[in-house]
């Protein structure tokens, strides 16, 4: 009876084992929802256990040498997951004359940079990982990840396991499904419910505009024919410099105080009446949601609590797992569309992470 455990050492071993079923179920809890069917945290462990690694290196260098890089690659995540889930399909290149998420109207500011980045680093996965593995929206789950990080927010586990679509969105998909900047609340939640976001989810997610740039389009209606009244008169001025007038191609930062870095900045200037969109302003406009934005301008860790919760809720808006969908060998073209590819590493791809320069 010498290799079977005593009485007493069995029961040890139950202790343990049910301390460790407690310990795993309050990790996997910490206040969060379960994970969509078909994803987790260690996806790629097995099969390409370098995978996050290399996006981090590969970003570090890059958001280093470009920070608006992280802006762009924070909102191309936002817009894939929003349009029809996050599938990828924002990175698909116009097909078939179907107009894709990357040429339509709310997108054509989606910056080209971020798209080589992602595909770069698309190249470099392909290689260590001997093929095409890892997701080209699980890429941007991590691209976006990193960036926030990057920039100096909070650095969080991303769930994994999406595939990538098939197929573009339609103008009409697109439409329906990202808010124009001139919404108000309650559009903006209307918007959100549709894809089961709720209040604190857009104002923590709107904070997303602690970094980048928007064009003058974007918030020209704020200045012409009359200022809006709920806009600093500083601020309103400040912004004439930049669009003189109606229908001027130039661009200004999102967060006038720290613009670069991913920081609670962003409700300050909500405070003081200088955000840019009318979305961004009327979170601290209307009654329901101003109290959230003075909690996070006063509260940077709340802020970033609630951010890391809500973009990991984002990032499982309606996914692809298991057999659905595709794993795209060039993030940019579905594999039916790619002719001779093959199952050999397509050179365009291999050239975009050689090449890839700012
Ligand atoms: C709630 C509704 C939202 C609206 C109406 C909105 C609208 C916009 C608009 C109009 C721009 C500027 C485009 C331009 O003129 O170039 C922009 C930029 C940006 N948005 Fe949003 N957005 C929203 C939510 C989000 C979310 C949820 C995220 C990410 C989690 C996000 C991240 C960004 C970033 C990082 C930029 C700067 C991009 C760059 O510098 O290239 N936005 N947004
Ligand atoms: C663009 O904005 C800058 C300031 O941000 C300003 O100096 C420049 O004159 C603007 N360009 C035009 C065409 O108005
Ligand atoms: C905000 C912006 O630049 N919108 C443009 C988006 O692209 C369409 C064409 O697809 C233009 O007409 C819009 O002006």
């Amino acid at each position: 009876m010498a290799s079977s455990p005593s009485p007493s050492a069995a029961r040890a071993l139950l202790v343990l084992a049910a301390a460790a079923l407690v310990l795993s179920s309050v990790s996997a809890a910490a206040g969060s929802p379960p994970l969509a069917k078909g994803l987790s945290f260690d996806f790629y462990s097995a099969k390409c256990p370098q995978a996050e690694a290399i996006v981090f290196s590969f970003l570090k260098d890059a958001v280093r040498k470009d920070v608006g890089l992280a802006a762009a690659l924070l909102r191309i995540h936002f817009h894939d997951c929003f349009v029809q889930g996050c599938d990828g399909s924002v990175l698909l290149d116009k097909t078939n004359g179907v107009d894709s998420e990357k040429v339509s109207p709310p997108n054509v500011t989606l910056r080209p940079s971020a798209f080589k980045a992602i595909n770069a680093i698309r190249a470099l996965l392909q290689r260590a990982c001997g093929g095409p593995v890892v997701s080209c929206a699980d890429i941007a789950a991590l691209a976006a990840r990193d960036s926030v990080h990057l920039a100096g927010g909070p650095r969080y586990a991303v769930p994994l396991g999406r595939r990538d679509g098939l197929a573009p969105a339609s103008l009409d998909t697109i439409l329906g499904a990202l808010p124009p900047p001139t919404s108000k609340v309650p559009v903006l939640l209307s918007f959100l419910a549709k894809i089961g976001l709720d209040a604190d989810d857009l104002v923590a997610l709107s904070g997303a505009h602690t970094l980048g740039i928007a064009h003058c389009g974007s918030f020209e209606e704020r200045l012409f024919p009359k200022e809006d009244p709920t806009m600093n008169k500083w601020f309103a001025g400040h912004l004439k410099l930049t669009c003189p007038r109606l229908k001027v191609d130039n661009s200004t930062a999102n967060d006038i105080r720290t613009p670069d870095v991913f920081d609670n900045k962003y409700y300050v200037d909500l405070l003081n009446r200088q955000g840019l969109f009318t979305s961004d302003q009327d979170l601290h406009t209307d009654a329901g949601t101003k109290p959230v934005v003075t909690r996070f301008a006063v509260d940077q860790g709340a802020f970033f609590d609630q951010f890391v919760k809500s973009m990991v809720k984002m990032g499982q808006i309606n996914v692809l797992t298991g057999n659905q969908g595709q794993i795209r060998s060039d993030c940019s073209l579905p594999n039916a569309a790619r002719s001779s590819a093959g199952d050999e590493l397509p050179w365009s791809v291999v050239e975009a992470a050689e090449s890839f320069v700012l």
